[in-house]
C-alpha cells in the first residue's frame, strides 16, 4: 500500500483547501522535525542521561519539579522554531512569559503555544509522554507580541496536534480538514500517513479519570460516574471499563482510536481552581483535534473552544471525546 510522507500531505491539502499558506506548512514541517528529536531523546533513557529532575530541580510556572527531559523538550522546541521566519512568537508551559522572536530573525504572522512534554510523571517509569501544540494567527498589524495577542478563543487555532512517544512515535494533525496521524518512520526518519481522518465513535464502553479524587468531586461528576460503575445494574444498562494512563497525550490518543470519554474536573479540593489543566495548550488543542474527529469538548458547562481566556497559564475543567457521553456529563452539570 502505497502511503503518503507528511509533507505531500500538507502540499495536497494545501492545493485542496488552500487553507494551509506556505508558511504554515513550514511551520508544521518544523514543529514535526522538533518532534522527532524530542522522541529520539526520550527513547535514550536512562542511557542518554536525560532521565530524573533537572539538575537546578527548578520548578516551573505551574510550581511542578521540571525533569530534565521537560527542559530539554522545551529547548529543542525554541532553537527548531525560532530562525525560521513564520512565527512571531511562542509560548510554553515551561515558560512564565512569551519568548519573541530575537531579533536578528525576520518575524512571522504566527503564534505557537505547547506543552513540550506532557505526562512528566510517567518519563522515569516508561509510559508514553508526548508534545502538544497550538497555533494562532497573530492579530493582523501586530508590532511587538504580548501575552494578549495570545489570549484568543480556542476556535481561532489554525493547526493544532501533538506528538505522542509511545511503542510507536505518532504525530497527529488538524488544520481544520479532520484528522491524519502519521506515524515516524525510524529508518527513514519520515513521517507516514497511518490514518486519513480518525473519527471517534460517538457511543463508548469507556472513561477516563483519576478516580481517587472521587471524595472531591462535584455532584454532577459523581452522578455521572456512579451510573458508569454501576454498569448493567444500573440505569445506562451496560458495563463500562476505565483507563488513567495520566499522561493526556496518550489517554486522547486512545479516544480518538477507539472512542472514549477522558475527564479532568474541577473539584472541592480547590474552589478557586478550575481544573488542572491548562486551557491554551492541553484543552484548547485537544479540544480542535476530538471536534475535527466527530467528538466534543466542554469544561462541563460549554464548549472549550468558546472560552475566552484571561490569562496565558490559565486552568480548566476539561470532559471530551465520545460525543453522546460529553453532552451526558454536561447535561448533568447545567442540570445542578
Ligand atoms: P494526575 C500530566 O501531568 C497532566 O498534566 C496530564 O497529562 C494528565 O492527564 C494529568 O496531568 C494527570 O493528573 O492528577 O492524575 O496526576
Amino acid at each position: 500500500m502505497k502511503r503518503i510522507s507528511l509533507t505531500q500531505h500538507l502540499i495536497e491539502e494545501q492545493r485542496q483547501h488552500n487553507t494551509i499558506p506556505a508558511e504554515l506548512r513550514l511551520l508544521i514541517e518544523v514543529v514535526s522535525r522538533a518532534c522527532k528529536t524530542i522522541s529520539h531523546a526520550v527513547g535514550k533513557g536512562a542511557l542518554g542521561e536525560v532521565l530524573g529532575t533537572s539538575d537546578a530541580s527548578s520548578e516551573n510556572i505551574q510550581g511542578e519539579i521540571q525533569k530534565k527531559l521537560d527542559i530539554i523538550s522545551n529547548d529543542i522546541l525554541l532553537e527548531a522554531n525560532e530562525w525560521g521566519g513564520h512565527l512571531a512568537a511562542m509560548a510554553s508551559e515551561e515558560m512564565e512569559s512569551i519568548h519573541p522572536i530575537p531579533n536578528r530573525y525576520p518575524m512571522g504572522e504566527y503564534l505557537l503555544l505547547f506543552d513540550p512534554l506532557d505526562g512528566s510523571s510517567n518519563i522515569d517509569v516508561n509510559v508514553s509522554i508526548g508534545t502538544i501544540f497550538s497555533v494562532l494567527k497573530a492579530p493582523p498589524g501586530m508590532a511587538n507580541p504580548t501575552e494578549q495577542d495570545f489570549l484568543q478563543p480556542g476556535r481561532q487555532q489554525v493547526a493544532a496536534g501533538y506528538a505522542v512517544y509511545g511503542p510507536q512515535t505518532v504525530l497527529v494533525l488538524t488544520t481544520g480538514n479532520g484528522v491524519q496521524s502519521f506515524t515516524l518512520d525510524r529508518e527513514m526518519g519520515s513521517w507516514v500517513m497511518t490514518d486519513s481522518r480518525a473519527q471517534i465513535p460517538e457511543d463508548t464502553k469507556e472513561y477516563a479519570i483519576n478516580a481517587s479524587n472521587a471524595r472531591h468531586w462535584h455532584p454532577p461528576v459523581s452522578r455521572y460516574i456512579d451510573e458508569l460503575q454501576a454498569g448493567v445494574t444500573g440505569e445506562r444498562g451496560r458495563d463500562f471499563n476505565m483507563r488513567w494512563v495520566a499522561s493526556m497525550v496518550a489517554d486522547v490518543h486512545r479516544i480518538l482510536t477507539r472512542g472514549g470519554i477522558f475527564m479532568y474536573p474541577a473539584d472541592a479540593r480547590d474552589p478557586g481552581k478550575p481544573g488542572k489543566l491548562r486551557l491554551m495548550y492541553e484543552a484548547n488543542p485537544m479540544a480542535f483535534i476530538v471536534e475535527q474527529a466527530g467528538g466534543a469538548a466542554t469544561d462541563g458547562r460549554h464548549r472549550i473552544l468558546d472560552i475566552q481566556p484571561e490569562k496565558l497559564h490559565q486552568r480548566v475543567a476539561v470532559f471530551l471525546g465520545s460525543k453522546n457521553e460529553v453532552e451526558r456529563v454536561t447535561s448533568y452539570h447545567n442540570e445542578a
